[in-house]
C-alpha cells in the first residue's frame, strides 16, 4: 500500500507515523505531506528518514490511502481533490463528520458499513471515540436512553503549542505563545473549541452528535461538559448512563471484558482505576469505576480513559485503513 500521511510533522501525523509502524500495516511506500512551511522537512518512519512533500506532489504519487490530521480547513479543501484522484481519505478533522454522505467510522462498531464508494471517510472527535467503544456493546444488550458525560482533557488534544503552553507556564518562561485563554497549568479550563448559541462548546455537542451518528441511534440522549486538564497522557470521562432494560453489574463486567480494545481496571481496593498516565502511548481503552448510580434504577456510573492521541485519533484511523486494506476496499 502507498500510504500518505497528510499533516505528519503535528502531534497526531507524529502518532499515524508511529501506529502504522508498530502495527506493521503493509506501506510499500510512505509519502509524508504538509503545507509549504513544512515541505522538505524530514520524517522517521521504521528508523529511516522522509522528506516531506507538498499536497500536489502527494496527488501525483497516487497513494492507495491518505491519512489526513491537518486540520479542517486543510480537509474541507483537499480531501475532495485526492478523493477526485481515486484515492481513499480517512480524515481526522471535524470537516466531514457530520455530512450525511459520509460515514463516521470506528471500526468496532459500523466499519462494516464501509464501501469502495467511501471516497473520505470520517475519523470522529477523541473524546467521542473512547465513549462509544465503551457504551456500544452495553446499547446493544441494555438500550441506553440517556448518558451525562463530564471530560477531563488532555492538553495534546489541542496540538503541540498547548503542549509548549503548559511546560513554558510549569518552568515560568514566556516565550511561547499561548493557544489558550487563561494560564492551564494549576487550573482548570471548562471551554473546549468553541462557544455556540445554545451556551455549548462545540466539542461538547460533538460528543451529542456523533454519538448518535456512530451508533446509528438518534434516541440516545446525551449531555456533555468538556473540560481542560493540565495533562498529556490521555481523555478522561465521567459516564453516567441510564438504560431502558435493568442490568446486571457483573454481566456488565463480562460485556465489557470480551469487548475488543477494552481494557477494564477496576480494584478500588487496591486502589486500580484508569489514569491518563498509564493510558499515555497505548491503544486501547481503559474502564474502571464501574458502579451503580445508587440516585436512580437502571443507571450506571464509569471513569473511561484513553489516550487521545492514540484510539482518539491515530490509532482509530489507521484501523480503518486496516479494515479497508483487509476488505480489499483500497
Ligand atoms: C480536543 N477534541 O481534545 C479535541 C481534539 N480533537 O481538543
Amino acid at each position: 500500500m502507498k500510504v500518505a500521511v497528510v499533516g505528519a510533522t503535528g502531534l497526531v501525523g507524529g502518532e499515524i507515523l508511529k501506529v502504522l509502524a508498530e502495527r506493521n500495516f503493509p506501506v510499500t511506500e510512505l509519502i509524508p505531506v504538509a503545507s509549504e512551511r513544512s515541505v522538505g522537512k524530514q520524517v522517521e518512519f521504521k528508523g529511516k528518514q522522509y522528506t516531506v512533500v507538498s499536497f500536489e506532489d502527494a496527488i501525483k504519487l497516487k497513494p492507495n490511502v491518505a491519512i489526513f490530521s491537518a486540520g479542517g480547513g486543510t480537509s474541507t479543501k483537499l480531501a475532495p481533490v485526492f478523493a477526485e484522484a481515486g484515492i481513499t481519505v480517512i480524515d481526522n478533522s471535524s470537516a466531514w463528520r457530520m455530512d450525511p454522505t459520509k460515514k463516521l467510522v470506528v471500526p468496532e462498531i459500523n466499519a462494516y458499513t464501509l464501501t469502495t464508494e467511501d471516497k473520505i471517510i470520517a475519523n470522529p472527535n477523541c473524546s467521542t471515540i473512547q465513549m462509544v467503544v465503551v457504551l456500544n456493546p452495553l446499547h446493544k444488550k441494555y438500550k441506553i436512553k440517556r448518558v451525562v458525560v463530564s471530560t477531563y482533557q488532555s492538553v495534546t488534544g489541542t496540538g503541540k503549542a498547548a503542549v509548549d503552553q503548559l511546560f513554558a507556564e510549569r518552568e515560568g518562561r514566556t516565550d511561547v505563545e499561548n493557544v489558550y485563554p487563561h494560564k492551564i497549568d494549576l487550573n482548570v479550563l471548562p471551554h473546549i473549541d468553541v462557544f455556540l448559541d445554545n451556551g455549548y462548546t462545540k466539542e461538547e455537542m460533538k460528543m451529542v452528535n456523533e454519538t448518535k451518528k456512530i451508533m446509528m441511534d438518534d434516541s440516545i440522549a446525551v449531555t456533555a461538559t468538556t473540560v481542560r486538564i493540565p495533562t498529556i497522557g490521555g481523555h478522561s470521562e465521567a459516564v453516567n448512563i441510564e438504560f431502558e432494560n435493568e442490568f446486571d453489574l457483573q454481566e456488565v463486567y463480562d460485556i465489557l471484558s470480551q469487548e475488543e480494545g477494552v481494557i477494564i481496571q477496576d480494584d478500588p481496593k487496591n486502589l486500580i482505576y484508569p489514569m491518563p498516565i498509564n493510558a499515555h502511548g497505548k491503544d486501547e481503552v481503559f474502564v474502571g469505576r464501574i458502579r451503580r448510580d445508587e440516585s436512580q434504577p437502571k443507571t450506571l456510573n464509569m471513569w473511561i480513559v484513553a489516550d487521545n492521541l492514540r484510539k482518539g485519533a491515530a490509532t482509530n484511523a489507521v484501523q480503518i485503513a486496516e479494515f479497508l486494506a483487509k476488505k480489499g476496499l483500497l
